[in-house]
């Protein structure tokens, strides 16, 4: 069974970074229901949870994907590129050790986000120019001894919130958010900003936001099942549905 890493959200969940939205008042209480939609969802689906433990000084915490980019029997711990958000990584680090998996330390100066980090196959697309930099590219790509593409990501906090892929590597993604469709070998426009984000579930089932109607039912039309989850209070604060866990798929 696949098992995947969450963390509950801090009770300053509220103070999150906004970078690129109008800051809005969060709903604490239903930003929690909606984590354990989520989770329960997860579950659903086949997937053993694996619960980091919360760090409630942290308001951001909840984006446990940011922390650490998981491949094969190795996990790299991020250096987040808000420094506000570096403490996150410890308690994931702790947690993946614990799991047995080999730990691969992104060293300063540079910085790494995960929700910066698309991997499709053994390649990895790195989205460069808001929280990681090409240095930490380098590093992924020596850490995993695998094929780094840097792509430009200008217009959103980070690649995964322009773009992600379908169960069979599709690349999918809202044009007026996308810097380079063509970096991808395949690309299908989505009508809608949060169409943009899935998590594959399985090879025939992806979950995606509630806020994205018109693509659940495009991508329902390709033959896929579509998980909906309704993550509005994480929109605020600019998370998606990847963002909230950490997927350990191909050990
Ligand atoms: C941040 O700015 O870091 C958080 N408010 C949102 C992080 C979302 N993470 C992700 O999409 N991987």
């Amino acid at each position: 069974m696949p098992s995947a890493l969450v963390r509950r959200p801090s009770p300053l969940l509220e103070q999150g970074l906004v970078s690129h939205i109008e800051r809005q008042p969060v709903d604490y209480e239903l930003a929690r229901r909606q984590w354990n939609s989520y989770v329960a969802t997860l579950a659903t689906a086949g997937w053993d949870l694996v619960e980091v433990p919360a760090a409630p000084d942290y308001p951001d915490s909840v984006f446990i994907e940011d922390t650490l980019v998981v491949a094969g029997d190795t996990a790299a711990v991020t250096r987040p590129g808000a420094p506000e958000r570096r403490g996150e990584t410890v308690d994931a680090a702790a947690t993946v050790d614990a799991l047995g998996y080999r730990l691969a330390m992104v060293a300063a100066p540079a910085t790494l986000d995960g929700g910066d980090v698309l991997k499709i196959g053994t390649r990895m697309y790195v989205g460069v120019g808001g929280r990681t930099t090409r240095s930490a590219c380098r590093q992924l790509a020596e850490i995993f001894d695998t094929e780094v593409v840097e792509v430009p990501v200008t217009k959103v906090l980070h690649l995964k919130s322009a773009v992600t892929a379908l169960p069979d590597g599709t690349v999918i993604g809202y044009p007026p958010l996308v810097d380079n469709p063509g970096a991808f070998d395949s690309f299908l426009p989505v009508p809608e900003e949060a169409g943009s984000h899935v998590v594959v579930l399985d090879p025939e089932s992806v979950l995606l936001a509630a806020s994205a109607p018109r693509t659940a039912a495009l991508l329902r039309d390709r033959g896929l099942n579509v998980q909906v989850v309704d993550i509005s209070e994480y929109e605020k604060l600019e998370g998606c549905v990847t963002c909230l866990s950490v997927r350990l798929r191909d050990r």
